[in-house]
């Protein structure tokens, strides 16, 4: 069977596990490792289907990613067309992000689009490329989400960093224990359609001339309060020294990357992951090329980030005001 029949057959499956990525050129090669891990630990008797919204992701690039379809896990991509909620996006990062900034590039804020661009789903799954399974996705999809509209982590950086748990208690208004990590969600898509999510993201952007911390996840965590059902954390595991037994999913967020630094917890669950595609040479390729100087623009990035953060903590109310209409 050619590759280009592998994967027909899951289309009209109603039982498909849809998974979204977002990604551009250089998330591409860490996405494969991601994508390669979830085929790894994905059940045979179930299908998948995973799909990558992109933006700038070269002909070569999308060929490589397509030839790792498997006969249960289709692979399809959807480029990311100029709408105007784009518009508004593309204009908040050039304008109230810096180009050092983790969050300037419009690929993060894909996610917020897939209920309104895939009509055809009513449940999916949004995995961050810098990810890892340890156990088949589709226990996580199985999750019953109950009148909620989605399901995420509850984020360990928020409780755990004093700057990060200031800004979001003083300047979101969100209690630390409540706010979660975007990085992997499981998403009612009929409820976010309801709620019309994007546009009110969009509208947020629009309204307030307000710089934030960590955008695409603050106006997730203020439209959607009190709809989101914690995820177990060991569907979002920042990587450790001893990983808990019941470990799913591993999350390399933020900072250390293991194709950027050595010695870097649980590494070797991403090389194992990254030998088997065909992005394992780019990859040994970008780690040796990740300089002295970039290390240090990178920690830079990090002390500016949680300074930002510090500095907006200082907020005596919150700086927004989401009104669930
Ligand atoms: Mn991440």
């Amino acid at each position: 069977m050619s590759i280009f029949n592998t994967g027909i057959n899951l289309l009209n499956g109603n039982k498909v596990v849809p998974v979204f990525l977002t990604i551009s050129n250089d998330y591409a090669q860490y996405a494969a490792a991601s994508i390669s891990s979830l085929m790894k630990h994905a059940n045979p008797n179930r299908n998948y289907r995973v799909i990558i919204m992109y933006d700038r992701l070269s002909l070569p690039n999308r060929w490589r990613l397509r030839n790792m379809v498997s006969k249960n896990v289709a692979i399809e991509f959807r480029k990311m067309k100029f709408n105007l909620h784009l518009q508004i996006i593309r204009t908040y990062c050039a304008t109230k992000t810096g180009t050092g900034d983790f969050f300037s590039k419009t690929v993060y804020y894909y996610r917020a689009f897939i209920a309104r661009l895939f009509p055809q789903y009513e449940k999916a799954i949004y995995i961050d490329s810098d990810t890892i399974l340890l156990d088949d996705i589709g226990k996580m999809f199985d999750i019953d989400l109950g009148d909620k509209a989605m399901a995420a982590r509850i984020d360990p950086k928020v409780t755990n960093v004093p700057e990060f748990k200031g800004y979001v208690e003083n300047a979101l208004g969100i209690p630390a224990s409540e706010y979660v990590n975007s990085g992997v969600l499981l998403m009612d898509l009929k409820k976010l359609r309801k709620l019309h999510y994007i546009t009110r993201m969009t509208d947020l952007m629009k309204d307030y001339d307000v710089s934030l911390v960590a955008p695409d996840q603050d106006y997730l965590n203020l439209i959607l309060r009190g709809k989101i059902m914690p995820l177990d954390d060991s569907w979002n595991l920042e990587p450790t020294k001893d990983l808990p037994k019941d470990a799913k999913l591993l999350h390399f967020n933020l900072f250390n990357k293991p194709w950027h630094y050595s010695n870097v917890f649980c590494e070797k669950y991403f090389w194992n992951a990254a030998k088997g595609t065909g992005f394992y040479g780019d990859l040994q390729r970008t780690k040796k090329n990740f300089t002295e100087e970039m290390q240090k623009e990178d920690h830079e990035k990090v002390a500016a980030l949680i300074a930002k953060a510090g500095e907006l903590a200082k907020a005596k109310k919150p700086i927004i005001k989401f009104e669930d209409k």
